[in-house]
């Protein structure tokens, strides 16, 4: 029978490129989907603790990883880690605030002033306020965050010398309220744009400027769309691995944990790798073309002080969110 023939040689040559190999064999196939192409630390490593949770779980829970936002922008795949077509998805706390507010609370601006601040925060009572707020959402959660990084402006017009070059600036921002509000207290003209469109809009000039740490610039090739890079280290960003809670509990208990331990494994790894590589991009994103500079962070803050900034976030996030980020941070108004 000739359609039937097509149609098993279509499922044939679709498994390869969304199944690993003996996946069928298992009683739970997951999927993983993340924004990061093949070889950045995200998947280097939650390609260890697959391989890891196969072996340790004896075969019985696949993990197949989706990288570059491929099953949709994300935005979109928050919807399918809610609705159960995606079951684990690594989403930025600031962009998860659509639906947990205080998600995006270690995105204030200038808040933390190096890493150790960020993990003692976020491995700490901050990170597990907003763990709670994330299960009330109804997303089950990993207790350790991968990392982003602090993030640095791009332009492909102006470097950022200081709060001048930021007046009226088309800067590309992730859909977030936090985000939109922070560059329009420093004078900016955000627009919001998901990363899987960053790359073209930055090139067909719907954008100036965007901001990342600089393993995402560099693994999203923006050094081909932008020239100049201003080390503003403005906020910190990191990224929650959610599940969705019917697949999760769907785990029995010992399998549940062998895969909670392999991701915090992946995230304590991954953690070093971009720490690493944020550290030493510099010089290899100037040999690719762009230009560095380090502006005072202090007079771009100061903008954002007198805008009310601190105080409008302080009032949204509430009194108990705010002071556990100053508990780390020390005061912010
Ligand atoms: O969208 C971005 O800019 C990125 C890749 O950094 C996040 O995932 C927040």
């Amino acid at each position: 029978n000739r359609r039937r023939f097509l149609a098993v040689g279509g499922a044939v040559l679709a498994s390869p490129f969304i199944m690993p190999r003996g996946a069928s064999a298992a009683e739970f196939n997951y999927k993983f989907a993340n924004n990061f192409p093949l070889g950045h630390p995200m998947n280097n490593r939650m390609q260890e603790a697959a391989d890891r949770i196969a072996a340790e779980t004896d075969g019985r829970v696949a993990l197949a990883i989706f990288p570059n936002n491929q099953l949709g922008s994300d935005t979109d795949t928050l919807n399918q880690v809610r609705s159960g077509a995606v079951e684990f998805f690594t989403l930025s706390g600031i962009i998860l605030s659509s639906l947990v507010p205080v998600a995006s609370i270690n995105g204030v601006g200038f808040a933390f002033s190096d890493m150790s601040e960020v993990w003692k925060a976020m491995d700490g009572p901050l990170g597990a306020h907003v763990r709670k707020a994330i299960t009330d959402a109804r997303l089950h959660v990993m207790p350790h965050m991968f990392n982003n990084g602090f993030r640095q402006i791009t332009t492909s017009t102006v470097p950022i010398e200081g709060p001048d070059q930021l007046r009226g600036l088309k800067i590309r921002v992730p859909v977030s309220p936090l985000w939109t509000s922070m560059f329009q207290s420093l004078g900016c003209a955000p627009t919001s744009i998901n990363w899987n469109e960053t790359y073209t809009a930055l090139q067909t000039g719907i954008a100036d400027a965007q901001e990342n740490p600089l393993s995402t610039i560099d693994a999203g090739k923006l050094f081909e769309v932008q020239k100049y890079c201003s080390l503003t280290n403005h906020m910190w960003d990191g990224f929650w691995m959610l599940a969705n809670p019917r697949a999760w509990r769907a785990l029995p208990e010992d399998l549940q944990q062998i895969v909670e331990k392999n991701m915090t494994d992946a995230a304590m790894a991954q953690r070093a790798d971009i720490d690493e590589l944020n550290r030493t991009l510099r010089t290899e994103l100037e040999g690719k073309g762009m230009a560095f500079n380090e502006p005072d962070p202090a007079a771009i803050r100061e903008v954002l002080r007198t805008a009310g900034f601190y105080e409008e976030w302080h009032k949204s996030f509430g009194d108990e969110a705010w002071g556990l980020l100053e508990a780390t941070t020390g005061q912010l108004t």
